[in-house]
């Protein structure tokens, strides 16, 4: 492998005590981490950095540079240039949420088929539901049967030539017709996703405001198909966050994070990447007694299972089980010297691993043939019999705890609260009886809560480890904006002792402390992983419905009239651009941390971020600190706050027993 140079600036690479500890290891040991690989590539190429390197033909790679190189050899200008780059981000990210989201499918169409053991229907309310908006038959059907007919309504999304994606009628009626207006409702997911890259080849569409018009067919395919498709099949398989379990109750899901959940005494096993589907079989597995028994007869205490990236956000918002830590931390958690192996899905896994394990005894598995690494076993993942591959694994786990040297375990781990499905939001908000989002739109009306924030997405290393998320969140929720979450920044929070009721009495503005404290919930809300960003959707399609069932608790008929705003503070996917398009085409104004890839082009970035508020009622946005961010933010949803007339906050509505009774599910 490859050695480095010390690194001693821990300090300026992450905001967290455990992880600067992780790094006085590595730094002692000389391993090379991810920060010392950023820094020999600095500096990084500004053509690069800014779109306007093209490389998709062999006459190149060309790049722009203003008043002396203005085209390409082939003639593309900066903005075809620009807009190419961006619509292709835009297609990587939604293919990969897509693809996830069509595993999903083939393993919930191989469950109702009875096909595989291990996985069930297990929240048939949901499932119910699902099928009631297919418009399919349940009336006297076995839950199977009725699975089997969602799973393939579902897969239909993906290759539909003809006509449009099923969930996006979940939309707002006004947001439909926008859509269909601009020419922009998405076909089937693949099709928007091929259709981009054709468009975006050489000598195709050369016009920038039509290669963007693709970038959102694709994108919205994304957020309304692909995604919403993965969360709500996984729900109905493994059961929606907040939903009773065990206990018989709803409640949110109490978890610990950082690096502290590395346990000495166990075997500990990393699930890190994206896909619940191997990682809730690992975590049944990790519990059998005979496989317990099999890790003491090794020296082991028990079993310990700890997730990374958002195959963590998938374990922990439905099973508790702690997360090591986000993107980042994924080497950092193999400094430790205690995680026996790192179980990979796919998407976000670095390379390095391979390298960084070459110091220590952590086995890195690959589980799918979609995501192999040279360097690791491979155990390809049996969906037919998952239960028995899980047990495959755990058990070639517990056999490398006797291969452990020495170890670093960091004693720092903070606990927090996930869960919060938009099913959980809605029951928490009206109670049982009646469970509603209008108190959240009376709240907003009266003042109490100014607005909502989505604050979602990445770490990135070319800034310190949650240096944007946690500051921008504390002065969001200072400000009475309740914070929505999912993703790597979800994992920020929760490290930061954010995702707690007690937040809401030490760091929330009074209005929304106030409500928090009455319904009993955190002023930051964690949502899930990255495809569960559509459960914010649908709250925002909720907000809209509410105000049409009630005109009293209106604020807005579309989601650009709502006081909402988006944030991804420290993004680094492809992915993360193409959920920022879904949001910002959806009606959410958005704001990006660090550099912005259109940026090489002012007439691109004019229109994204200037003229989409004409075309969509929402722009992106872009800012260097968590304060000019989180100030950008709050201008918004107070110019919404304005334009609905509630800018001062208006009287609390007060239910009376005629408005409980016209209150839908
Ligand atoms: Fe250069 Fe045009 Fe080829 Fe791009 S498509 S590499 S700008 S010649
Ligand atoms: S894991 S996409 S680093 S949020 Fe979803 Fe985190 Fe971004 Fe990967």
């Amino acid at each position: 492998m490859s050695k480095k140079k010390k690194n001693d600036k821990t300090n300026e690479v992450a905001v967290d005590k455990a992880s600067c500890q992780a790094l006085d290891c590595a730094s002692s040991a000389n391993v090379q981490l991810v920060w010392d690989r950023y820094e020999q590539q600095s500096p990084h190429c500004k053509f690069g950095t800014e779109g306007l390197c093209c490389r998709i033909c062999n006459m190149g790679p060309c790049r722009i540079i203003e008043g002396r190189q203005e085209l390409g050899a082939c003639g593309a200008d900066a903005a075809t240039i620009v807009a190419r780059n961006f619509v292709r981000l835009i297609a990587g990210g939604s293919s990969a949420h897509s693809d996830h989201g069509r595993g999903v499918v083939k393993a919930f169409l191989e469950t109702a088929r009875g096909e595989n053991e291990g996985y069930q229907i297990k929240d048939v309310d949901k499932l119910m539901e699902v099928a009631r908006f297919f418009e399919i038959e349940t009336e006297g059907r076995d839950k199977y049967e009725i699975a089997e007919e969602v799973g393939e309504r579902a897969l239909a999304n993906f290759g539909r030539q003809e006509g449009y994606s099923d969930f996006i009628k979940k939309a707002p009626q006004k947001r439909q017709e926008l859509w269909e207006r601009e020419g922009v409702t998405p076909r089937g997911i693949d099709r928007e996703v091929v259709e981009t890259m054709h468009r975006s080849t050489m000598g195709v569409d050369q016009d920038y405001k039509n290669i963007l018009r693709q970038g959102t067919r694709a994108a919205l395919a994304d957020g309304w198909s692909g995604s919403m498709i993965a969360t709500e099949l996984q729900d109905i398989m493994f059961g929606t966050p907040g939903e009773p379990g065990e206990t018989g109750r709803k409640s949110a899901m109490k978890f610990e994070a950082n690096l502290g959940v590395i346990k000495e005494d166990k075997v500990n096993i990393m699930v890190h990447g994206h896909e619940p589907l191997i990682s809730e079989m690992i975590a049944i597995a990790a519990q059998d007694d005979q496989l317990i028994e099999y890790a003491k007869e090794k020296g082991a205490s028990g079993i310990n299972v700890a997730g990374i990236c958002c195959t963590a956000n998938e374990l922990l918002q439905r099973h508790g089980i702690p997360v090591a830590g986000s993107f980042l931390q994924q080497e950092l958690a193999v400094v430790t010297g205690a995680v026996e192996m790192m179980l990979v899905d796919v998407q976000c896994v670095m390379q390095s691993l391979g390298d960084v394990l070459d110091d220590y005894h952590t086995r890195v598995v690959t589980t799918t043939d979609k995501a192999r690494m040279e360097m690791a076993e491979h155990i390809e993942f049996d969906e037919s019999k998952p239960l028995e591959s899980a047990r495959k694994i755990v058990r070639n786990a517990i056999d490398n705890f006797v291969n452990r040297g020495e170890v670093n375990i960091i004693e720092d781990s903070k606990e927090a609260l996930a869960g919060f499905s938009f099913e959980y939001i809605k029951y928490m908000l009206g109670g049982s009886f009646r469970s509603s989002f209008w108190p959240l739109n009376s709240n907003i009306i009266d003042g109490r809560i100014r607005g909502v924030a989505g604050v979602v997405g990445c770490n990135n290393v070319a800034m310190p480890m949650d240096s944007l998320h946690i500051p921008l969140v504390e002065e969001l929720i200072a400000n009475d904006v309740l914070v929505v979450q999912t993703g790597c920044s979800a994992i920020a929070s929760a490290k930061a002792g954010l995702l707690t009721p007690e937040t809401a009495v030490e760091k929330a503005g009074s209005g929304l402390a106030e409500v928090c404290e009455a319904v009993g919930i955190p002023p930051v809300l964690h949502a899930g992983s990255c495809v569960d960003n559509t459960r914010i959707l649908h709250a925002l399609a909720e907000m809209v419905n509410v105000g049409q069932q009630n005109q009293r608790l209106n604020i807005g008929d579309d989601v650009s009239e709502l006081p909402v705003a988006g944030a991804a503070p420290e993004w680094m996917s492809e992915k993360a651009i193409a959920i920022g398009q879904y949001f910002v085409t959806s009606g959410v104004y958005t704001v990006f941390g660090g550099t912005f890839p259109t940026i090489g082009s002012q007439k691109v970035t004019d229109y994204l971020f200037k003229e989409y508020e004409k075309v969509y009622g929402a722009t992106w946005d872009n800012a260097q600190d968590a304060h000019e961010m989180a100030g950008k933010m709050i201008d918004r949803i107070d110019a919404k706050r304005e334009a609905l007339g509630i800018e001062k906050g208006a009287e609390r509505v007060l239910f009376d027993m005629e408005m409980r009774r016209e209150m839908v599910d």
